[in-house]
């Protein structure tokens, strides 16, 4: 398959190695070695982004921008093909896009200093003040409503109406949990209409490994731009916090494991806030614990809804894998609830 996809890009060259590379649930990776360099090649889900041109669109609005205004910033821009689209398609491979790898950088799968934490927090509060200035509306909606929490919240009780009903039965006690805690979606409900909560240059996406850093644990830049959509800082900042808090992962089944480190918590506000201090509003300051209950809210639901439905839009390596990722989040969320009144102490600096 990939035969016809990287001559387009122009590597010819007889000799090509491909791995898989990364561990992304939705967009496949792979790392191809070709002509002395290597490259970055992906292959977007067209049943998640269901307009992949609108993600090329974005992608060069952002470059075009940073080029301009912040020429020093490091953007990892995607090679053309010879027809000068960076986003190659053809009817039997799909759609795919091809990348420098960055010399010398490095990602990783965990965050295990709080050094580490506050670089990621940093870059990810960079790139959205970099682009404060861009006029949102430029933007295309490369997933509609991603993280809008009324319509994850709603799309989770149609799941227990129209679901798998084994499943529902199965997981009730996870579900009756889940709904215990639905006023974190009435807050949201409440910031979506409080013109106090900007809509910015939002990553969606702000996991440890969309960041690259150097041999010294520097960032370098953020990668994995394909929901760089307008949102709230809530979606940025709450992601960090699901992903960086924990010593383990979402796919930890032994639940025992999680936990929430306070030094990651301050690691990310250190590093979020030396670039956003100035531009969020105090409003949104009050709101900065509130963004990881909404994530990890929001991922639980989005797990449990998918286990409920058969599993259609997260990969399940074992049968009961969303349920346990939805288990495991509900946790993360209970361990960061108990630290509420020792992570809201901390300044806001
Ligand atoms: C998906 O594919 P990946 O790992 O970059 C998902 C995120 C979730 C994440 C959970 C487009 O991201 O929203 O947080 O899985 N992306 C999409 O692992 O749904
Ligand atoms: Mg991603």
């Amino acid at each position: 398959m990939l035969e016809s996809v990287l001559p387009a890009f122009g590597l010819t060259d007889e000799y090509k190695k491909v791995e898989t590379f990364g561990s992304g649930l939705i967009n496949h990776t792979w790392k191809v070695t070709a002509k002395g360099s290597e490259y970055i090649l992906q292959r977007i889900n067209e049943i998640v982004f269901n307009d992949p041109e609108t993600i090329a669109f974005n992608i060069n609005l952002v470059a075009e921008y940073l080029k301009t205004h912040h020429p020093e910033y490091r953007f990892i821009a995607p090679f053309a093909t010879a027809d000068g689209s960076t986003m190659y398609y053809s009817r039997e491979a799909g759609f795919f896009r091809l990348f420098p790898f960055v010399k010398g950088s490095f990602s990783k799968d965990v965050v295990q200093t709080p050094g580490q934490a506050l670089e990621a927090a940093l870059q990810f509060g960079r790139f959205t003040k970099l682009l404060c200035k861009l006029d949102i509306h430029q933007l295309k909606i490369t997933i509609p409503a991603f993280h809008d929490l009324t319509l994850r919240y709603s799309q989770f009780l149609t799941a227990l109406k129209n679901g798998n009903q084994q499943r529902v039965q199965e997981s009730k006690e996870l579900i009756s949990k889940l709904v215990a805690h639905a006023d974190i979606v009435e807050e949201y409900n409440r910031i979506k209409t409080n013109p106090d909560f900007k809509l910015r240059v939002t990553h969606h996406d702000t996991k440890i490994s969309n960041v690259l850093f150097d041999a010294q644990e520097k960032g370098l830049c953020v990668i994995d731009l394909d929901t760089v959509m307008p949102g709230y800082f809530i979606s940025d900042v709450g992601d960090m916090m699901r992903t960086y808090l924990s010593p383990v992962s979402e796919e930890e089944q032994d639940f025992s494991k999680i936990e929430v480190r306070v030094d990651f918590y301050q690691a990310i506000v250190r590093g979020y806030f030396n670039e956003m201090n100035d531009e969020l509003t105090e409003t949104e300051k009050h709101s900065f614990f509130y963004a990881g209950k909404f994530m990890i809210y929001m991922q639980a639901i989005r797990f449990l809804t998918d286990y409920l439905n058969d599993d259609v839009y997260y990969d399940a390596k074992y049968e009961r894998h969303n349920f346990m990722r939805a288990g495991n989040q509900l946790t993360l969320l209970e361990k960061l609830l108990e630290k509420e009144t020792v992570l809201t102490a901390y300044p806001l600096v």
